[in-house]
């Protein structure tokens, strides 16, 4: 494998995403959790005030269940732009029973940007399924349709195939690689300090990274993503708890959460435009 440095161009503030519903936690469960357009565009709303600039986005059907129904998609992101600023991240990734068809037909919404996961994991007692042909022809379309991926690495071998990716066909829409660890799934990487430093070590030179670590990981990963220079996604498709034994009020908590560590360590929030410069993520208005 590659072993290039990363680094943070321009990251003198923290990028926060949030990532408010996931396709996982169940609403009767985590009453919180949105999943009408109009909680999550009230969500998205205090997830800004806080100090998120971008949201990773999945949605739920009339039944709160997962579903990438394009008319929905595009309502979403509709109704998202009109009331924030924030950058549209969508999920290609969905859930684990999606079909490719209908994943990549995710991009038709028109989002700013998108997940694109780069390899197969074991997710939990499921697979979340992401064959070589299908990343490639994914990403082929992000750059047809100019949408900015972001590179979710559940594992160091999900690096390597995105140094495949990049050798193959180019730098993504934008010109900035962004990458996400997502550490700490059953089946993926662990959410530690040490583990965290070696994927850093092996992305591509002149990309930059955020970290979230999934349910008891996602402190310790949000602390060595912030002393490793990194960046910071933060919600309820990740964590569930707030503290141990303290179900998560609302996103925004969490949000404000890692805002305030981002502030103690000196490299503050970044705004909604500063994030779409840095991350080539287009004009808010298109
Ligand atoms: N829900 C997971 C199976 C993504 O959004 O791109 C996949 C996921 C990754 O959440
Ligand atoms: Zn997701």
């Amino acid at each position: 494998m590659t072993t290039k440095k990363a680094s943070n161009p321009g990251s003198a503030g923290t990028l926060i995403t949030v990532a408010p519903t996931g396709a996982e936690a169940d609403k009767k469960k985590y009453p919180p959790l949105p999943v009408t357009i109009d909680e999550l565009v009230t969500t998205a709303r205090d997830c800004e005030a806080a100090g998120a600039s971008v949201i990773h986005v999945h949605i739920r059907d009339g039944k709160a269940r997962p579903t990438l129904d394009l008319a929905r998609l595009k309502d979403t992101v509709q109704a998202l732009r009109e009331n924030t600023t924030l950058i549209v991240q969508l999920s290609t990734g969905g859930a684990v029973t999606d079909s490719y068809k209908d994943r990549l037909a995710v991009l038709d919404a028109a989002p700013d940007g998108c997940s694109l996961t780069c390899g197969t994991v074991n997710f939990g007692d499921e697979v979340f399924m992401n064959p070589w042909p299908f990343i490639r022809e994914l990403y082929a379309r992000t750059k047809e349709l100019q949408v900015a991926p972001e590179f979710e690495l559940f594992d160091l071998g999900h690096v390597t195939t995105l140094h495949r990716l990049l050798d193959d066909l180019g730098e993504p829409h934008g010109g900035h690689v962004h990458c996400d660890l997502v550490m700490g799934v059953p089946g993926g990487m662990p959410g530690d300090a040490a583990t965290l430093v070696s994927a850093v070590a092996a992305l591509p030179t002149g990309s930059s990274w955020s970290a979230t670590g999934i349910g008891r990981s996602s402190l310790p990963v949000m602390f060595a993503a912030l002393s490793a220079g990194g960046h910071l996604r933060v919600g309820m498709e990740d964590t569930t708890s707030y503290t141990k034994g303290r179900k998560v009020a609302s996103n925004a908590e969490l949000v404000q959460r890692a805002a305030a560590l981002a502030e103690l360590s000196q490299r503050p929030p970044m705004r909604t435009y500063q994030a779409r410069a840095f991350l080539g993520a287009g004009d808010h208005s298109r």
